[in-house]
């Protein structure tokens, strides 16, 4: 048998060695990048989650005013009439059927089961309907130009909240809505609401800004904003609460710049923290 040669044992041992030592580096993905504490404006969710309706969330969104009893019961035959139909594929006349001793059309049933996911929310009154006095239970305003309760218009129930900023010469003006809630640390939320702009003038900015009470860390102010004249929704997903967060302290902020001119005008309604 040759001998083998120095060289060639040498070239294999390095081989070896390299071999052993490298670790291919995972492929980059997109949470590799530093990504920013929240995404910025972002669209409303393609994909609803599906919603788990039993009684707990009926009793839930009655005793909170988002349904009736009526409704309530509803809401719930309504639901087990669809998983039926997605189920046994029911023939029209029998979905008929079923929806007339319901008392609904379908269109009212799909709206009472989006009214319902409002229920899971953990914001309380994020609809703006229930209090006797301005802005609303569980909520309050700040700055020199605070937001109104209205029955104007409003995107569910009766009410929203307005903003309407028109700067005197060149002071800027500012309106703050809060409110308050507990939360677990470590969990992830999704904020979800609804705007319709009126008029976006020089210098106008709307935002949000949510506050990990507890933990120092807070999402910074965000920009949101949409077309005017229609309702739009704005969803922000993937809210991680950090660790030793008690409480997420969010605030609608309203404001124009130092500008002559400066004016802006919104609505906000159904604003939900699940
Ligand atoms: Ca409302």
């Amino acid at each position: 048998m040759p001998a083998k040669s120095p060289l060639l044992t040498s070239a294999v041992l390095l081989t070896w060695t390299v071999l052993a030592c490298w670790h291919p580096l995972p492929a980059a993905s997109p949470e590799d990048k530093p990504a920013p504490e929240v995404p910025p404006e972002a669209p409303a969710a393609k994909q609803k989650q599906e919603l788990v309706v039993d009684l707990a969330l009926i009793r839930r969104a009655v005793v909170n005013g988002i349904l009736n009893a009526r409704e309530g019961k509803q809401a719930l035959e309504f639901d087990r009439l669809r998983r039926d139909k997605k189920a046994n594929a029911l023939s029209t006349e029998e979905v008929d059927a079923r929806l007339q001793k319901i008392g609904l059309r379908w269109e009212a049933g799909v709206a009472l089961l989006e009214k319902l996911a409002d229920a899971t929310s953990i914001l309380k009154n994020g609809g703006f309907e229930t209090g006797e006095s301005d802005p609303a239970d569980g909520w309050s305003v700040a700055a020199s130009h605070p937001p109104t309760r209205t029955k104007a218009t409003s995107h569910g129930g009766t009410y929203s909240v307005h903003s309407k900023l028109t700067n005197d010469g060149a002071t800027p003006c500012e309106g703050l809505l809060r409110c308050q809630t507990p939360i677990v640390a470590g969990e992830t939320y999704r904020l979800e609401f609804w705007i319709k702009p009126v008029a976006i003038g020089p210098s106008y900015v709307s935002q949000y800004h949510l506050q990990w009470v507890g933990s120092g860390r807070s999402t910074g102010f965000v920009a949101f904003t949409a077309k005017p004249g229609k309702w739009t929704k704005i969803t922000v997903p993937k809210l991680v609460a950090p660790p030793r967060a008690k409480q997420a302290f969010l605030t609608f902020r309203f404001v124009t710049g130092a500008v002559e001119g400066g004016h802006g005008e919104m609505y906000i309604d159904d604003i939900v923290l699940r």
